[in-house]
């Protein structure tokens, strides 16, 4: 990636320099997605989903958040109101949790990040059949909000040892918009994995599950840099659980509100984490959809998950 192209990039407000950032490669969707798996630490697969699907999911989002006041009309712009209602029509956490559920359970939503399409490629991943999580990890983004530096596993690790994470942009997200970026190598780092390894955030919440060691001063210790792309409706970005990863802060000048959604994907067969499956997943600390920051209204900050 060029400097013009990286200008845009900041994380926690300050600008990242453009020798800090690579473009993430396209996998081939015809080749051996394990083998370019395991080699790169992540699949970045263009146009898995149908984009149509994408868009369908986006409105359906747009429109419910519209519907406490958080995106201006019309909806489809897609943009801020820097208000919201939501807390006057849900008034605790357990309320504003079934909102986010019903948000997340969207038939447009579930289309896209539980269909055939991704079902398919990901039992192309595993050589074998797949099935997902039940939980969903929908996320609204507004201006200058972030997600911090994190390796999944501690957030998830009761279950398979093969599970991977589906990051699915739900509406365009390039440079300006807060992307997704991995650090180039880091599933293979060692010392991330031992630090992390077995460490369960809910059984052990005196330690955090994110890094805590700044993304620019990570990579470079590590000569590594952050890897992203301007993405599209269809794309999604799949990753092994010790890939260390985050997102840029989201930096659109007009106002346009992030959306994205995590799945989390593994072979049929395996055990899955109880706390995420299932027709009424508990997911941490038992608090179903309102352990999500994005369960709370966009106009507040919160912690990741
Ligand atoms: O969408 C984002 O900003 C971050 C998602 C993520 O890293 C996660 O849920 O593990």
């Amino acid at each position: 990636m060029t400097p013009e192209q990286t200008h845009s990039l900041s994380l926690n407000g300050a600008a990242v320099p453009p020798e800090m950032v690579g473009g993430l490669v396209p996998a081939n969707p015809k080749g051996d997605l394990a083998q370019q798996l395991e080699q790169r630490g992540y699949l970045f697969l263009r146009g898995v989903h149908n984009a149509n699907e994408v868009e369908a999911a986006r409105l359906e989002v747009l429109r419910r958040l519209a519907d406490v006041g958080e995106i201006k009309a019309p909806a489809e712009d897609g943009i801020a109101s820097g208000t919201s209602s939501r807390r006057e029509a849900y008034p605790t956490k357990q309320k504003l949790g079934e909102f986010w559920r019903s948000v997340s359970d969207g038939p447009a939503v579930r289309a896209v990040i539980n269909g055939p399409r991704i079902t398919r490629t990901m039992s192309q991943l595993f050589r074998e059949p797949a099935r997902h999580f039940t939980f969903a990890w929908l996320r609204a983004m507004a201006t200058g909000r972030a997600s911090p530096l994190h390796i999944d596993h501690p957030y998830m690790n009761r279950g398979s040892d093969r599970l991977v994470t589906c990051w699915t942009p739900l509406c365009d997200i390039d440079l300006y918009n807060g992307p997704l970026y991995i650090l180039e190598g880091s599933h293979e780092w060692s010392d991330i994995r031992q630090a992390f390894e077995g460490h369960d955030v809910d059984r052990d919440p005196s330690r955090p599950g994110h890094i805590e060691e700044a993304p620019i001063s990570l990579a470079k210790r590590k000569s590594s840099r952050l890897l992203t792309a301007d993405f599209v409706r269809g794309d999604c970005l799949i990753f092994g659980m010790f890939t260390v990863h985050g997102s840029f802060d989201n930096n659109a000048t007009n106002g346009a509100v992030r959306l994205s959604c995590d799945t989390r994907f593994q072979p049929e067969a395996d055990p899955m984490d109880e706390r995420f499956s299932g027709p009424d997943p508990r997911a941490h600390n038992d608090l179903g959809y309102a352990c999500l920051s994005a369960s709370l209204p966009m106009t507040e900050t919160g912690a990741l998950r």
